[in-house]
């Protein structure tokens, strides 16, 4: 389900207009705009409260549309590699990126640093920077829980997502037996995801909310600039490293498997990405999507199998741009996350792009799932939002550049003759 490519543009002018409003309360009346936190507190935990439920369904209906894992073969194996590799390498890049310009360096905001005054404690508690050993342990730890249901209580979404892809797997092994339940998961992502879209109505008040109250407490405290300069240099980091990975990785990829100039195919899909940048919708570019890859040249097996299936667990530019923006806020409350933190941040950013949904905004939804990972304060949310509106077009079209590249790297596995599928 997802609204049209046309409501999905007037959504973000809506919040455009919500940020660019909210800038101006904040410069104006900032002891009144501090007071719109409650607003922000409540658009947020409205999003927490369906977070659970809406990555269990997204990721079970990803993991679904692979159909019986065992007989994936080599399309559906190269399919599933194609996704880990480039989001793996995604979010390295927006490690690197924003370790390298350190957007997030400044004045900290008292009030935060009083929480987490660096030596004080580290997130999760520690007092010292364990070893790599014992992030590894803590790792592998924080990824299978001994109770799924104190885990879904308590928001702790990476056991969730990993027992969702073993879960669903098994399904697709006996889908004639359990076929009534893989409908109802549908059904309910259906659902779900017509909840966000509907919650996502209101995004313009909440953003307006969080990111006055935000800039507020900056103009407030004489930190506005400051905020303003942070932000545009975590912009520019995002950007950056979008651009790395869209015009160089991608292409590489797809130079190396299938020795063809990937800049045409690139131009090829260019009305696709249009859609993706106006609509900030995976979902709703898709049969944009699926009509450039296949004019392109790539069969339809493959457009068909992994275009739609990339559309909702392989997203680049959301995993790229969580990493960067955990390691940002990390930065803003003058942390430095050792090289462990940020193994884990890499780890949990891979797996929130692969529940996020493919609607606009999906990316700040489970960016909740990375903060909470390493314990980080939801508090600097306000701040990324000031230019989340604009980010989320930008790694939207990065998303859906990384589906069609794959569906042309999967497209080398599908032997020429293979009859296209009728459907
Ligand atoms: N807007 C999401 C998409 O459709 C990406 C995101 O929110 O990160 O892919």
């Amino acid at each position: 389900m997802t609204d049209s490519p046309k409501h999905n543009q007037s959504l973000t002018y809506w919040i455009a207009g919500a940020i660019v409003a909210a800038i101006a309360v904040a410069l104006s009346v900032p002891e009144i705009a501090v007071h719109f936190e409650i607003g922000g507190e409540l658009f947020l935990r409205a999003l927490k409260m369906i977070v659970v439920p809406l990555v269990f369904t997204s990721v079970m209906c990803g993991v679904l549309g692979l159909g019986d894992v065992r007989q994936l073969g080599r399309p559906g194996a190269a399919a599933v590699g194609y996704y880990l590799c480039t989001t793996v390498l995604a979010v390295i890049i927006g490690l690197i990126v924003v370790n390298v310009i350190r957007p997030g360096d400044g004045t900290v905001d008292p009030a935060v640093l009083e929480k987490f005054a660096q030596g004080a404690e580290l997130p999760n508690g520690q007092t010292e920077a364990p070893g790599m050993g014992v992030v590894l342990e803590n790792l592998a730890l924080m990824l299978i829980t001994d109770n799924l249901f104190a885990a879904a209580a308590d928001t702790q979404l990476l056991p969730i997502i990993v027992f969702t892809i073993a879960i669903g797997a098994l399904m697709t092994t006996m889908m004639d037996r359990v076929r009534s339940i893989a409908t109802l998961v549908t059904e309910a992502n259906d659902l779900l995801l017509r909840f966000v879209m509907a919650l996502m109505k209101v995004a313009p008040i909440g953003i307006f909310c969080l990111v006055a109250a935000r800039f507020g407490k900056a103009q407030a405290e004489g930190r506005f600039y400051e905020e303003i300069s942070q932000i545009s240099w975590y912009f520019a980091a995002v950007i950056i490293g979008l651009a790395i990975h869209g015009f160089v990785v991608l292409p590489l990829i797809y130079y190396v498997v299938t020795k063809k100039n990937p800049y045409h195919y690139m131009g090829a899909m260019s009305q696709a990405l249009l859609t993706a940048f106006s609509t900030a919708s995976s979902s709703a570019t898709l049969p944009v999507t699926l009509e450039c890859a296949e004019s392109a040249g790539v069969s339809k097996r493959s457009t068909e199998f992994v275009i739609p299936l990339g559309a909702t667990i392989n997203m680049d530019g959301t995993a790229l741009y969580e990493a960067a923006a955990a390691i940002f806020i990390a930065q803003a409350i003058g942390f430095d996350l050792t090289l462990s933190d940020q193994l884990i941040v890499a780890v949990t950013a891979t797996l929130a792009a692969i529940g996020a949904a493919g609607i606009p905004e999906a990316g700040l939804v489970t960016m909740l799932i990375v903060l909470g990972a390493v314990g980080l304060p939801l508090e600097y949310l306000g701040l990324i939002l000031a230019v989340d509106w604009l980010l989320d077009r930008f790694r939207t079209a990065v998303n859906v550049l990384g589906d069609s590249v794959g569906a042309a790297v999967v497209g080398t596995t599908i032997p020429e003759t293979e009859p296209t599928t009728t459907t």
